[in-house]
């Protein structure tokens, strides 16, 4: 019998996690999870072969504790590494600036020092999760692995910082480390901190009676693709002979805007816009009922206006491709929350 290979996915509890820990069982592997409490990993997230109990082996660690992820490691000798691990929410990261840099840039250096000095690097081939956050502000411009990049918020800068460090690991030190420049890939199992959540969560639970949607910059675009194809692609991105870095992205970009009218409409209401900026308000075109309001709360001091990525490079090398559109993203999101609901 053939041994099975490991793999450690960091961020275990995740929306990633769950995707990745279930396309790698499916593959085969065994599987090692991490994050800081890996007893809030929900099972429930994985195909139904993957839930029996057992098949994921859950380990608690920080990241910042460096002492025990290395052990961990040195253990279980993963022949792949997901770092998936981050605190991965910008507003938060401007309002702690050093947790974000503790856990995102610092600990994947770390951990890259942690193979070399183990002596895995020619064993272990490492996966980061790298962000188009790291190009900034592009004014629309699609962005590809040789774009400018200008990170413009603490999160974007620790994600360069690894993306930065990771290169010299790979060129000098002959490390196996390969980034993925993923784009905004959301699920049902994406956290209601961030925007695409919390509007279908909102909109699967209102009435005609509710609370009004409170939401900031609704004219942002971004290329938003599923979560589950873009865990492929990381996949993939580690089965090549050679490391190198990828853009995953689907190539189009839409509105806060049009997600809203996508949710609403899917569940058989149109909304009507009126007045400008923070004074905008959306109304149930029929009824007449605020759906939403812009809350300049939720504003951010250097929001980035839209972004789109050039994923040809991951296309061309490794076949990769977005099954998922816009609509059908936004449709599975809302029935998920509406199915939560009851
Ligand atoms: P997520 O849902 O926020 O998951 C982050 C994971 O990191 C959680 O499991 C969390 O554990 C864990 N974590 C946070 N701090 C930790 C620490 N100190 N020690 C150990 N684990 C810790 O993120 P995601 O959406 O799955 O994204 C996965 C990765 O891709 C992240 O690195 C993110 O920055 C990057 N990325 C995501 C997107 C996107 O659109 N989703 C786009 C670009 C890049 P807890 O459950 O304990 O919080
Ligand atoms: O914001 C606007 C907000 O928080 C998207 C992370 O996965 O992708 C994600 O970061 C846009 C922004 O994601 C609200 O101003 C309007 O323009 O959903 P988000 P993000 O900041 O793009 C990147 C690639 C990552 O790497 C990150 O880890 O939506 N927006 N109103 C709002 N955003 C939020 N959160 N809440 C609102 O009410």
């Amino acid at each position: 019998m053939t041994e099975k290979r490991a793999a450690l996915v960091t961020g275990i509890t995740g929306q990633d996690g769950a995707y990745l820990a279930d396309l790698l069982l499916g593959k085969g592997y065994e599987v090692h999870g991490l994050a800081r409490d890996v007893s809030g990993f929900d099972f429930g997230r994985l195909s139904q072969s993957a839930q029996r109990e057992g098949r994921i082996h859950l380990h608690g660690c920080d990241l910042t504790d460096y002492a025990m992820f290395r052990n961990l490691v040195a253990e279980i000798r993963p022949g792949e590494i997901y770092n998936l691990a981050a605190q991965s929410h910008v507003p938060t990261s401007i309002a702690e600036p050093q947790v974000t840099s503790e856990i995102n840039a610092k600990a994947p250096i770390r951990l890259m020092e942690a193979i070399l000095d183990l002596g895995l690097d020619g064993h272990t081939r490492l996966f980061l999760a790298a962000s188009s956050e790291i190009f900034g502000e592009a004014g629309g411009q699609i962005l590809s692995e040789d774009s400018v990049m200008a990170p413009r918020n603490p999160y974007a800068l620790s994600k360069y910082h690894s993306y930065v460090a990771s290169q010299k690991f790979r060129k000098e030190r002959g490390l196996f480390v390969v980034n993925g420049i993923l784009f905004n890939h959301e699920s049902p199992y994406r956290s209601p901190a961030f925007v695409t959540r919390k509007i279908t969560l909102a909109v699967a639970s209102t009435g005609n009676s509710a609370e009004p949607l409170r939401l900031g910059n609704l004219d942002a675009r971004r290329d938003w693709g599923h979560a589950r194809d873009y865990v492929e692609g990381m996949w993939l991105s580690l089965q090549r002979d050679v490391p190198d870095d990828y853009v995953f992205a689907t190539g189009e970009n839409h509105s806060v805007r049009e997600f809203v009218e996508l949710a609403f409409e899917a569940t058989g209401r149109r909304v009507r816009w009126e007045g400008a900026g923070k004074d905008e308000i959306g109304f149930d075109a029929d009824s007449g009922v605020r759906l939403v309001e812009v809350d300049p709360a939720f504003f951010r001091p250097s929001d980035i206006g839209a972004t789109v990525g050039d994923s040809s490079k991951a296309r061309a090398e490794l076949n990769w491709q977005p099954r998922t559109n816009f609509a059908e993203l936004v449709r599975e999101m809302l029935v998920s929350d509406m199915a939560r609901n009851g």
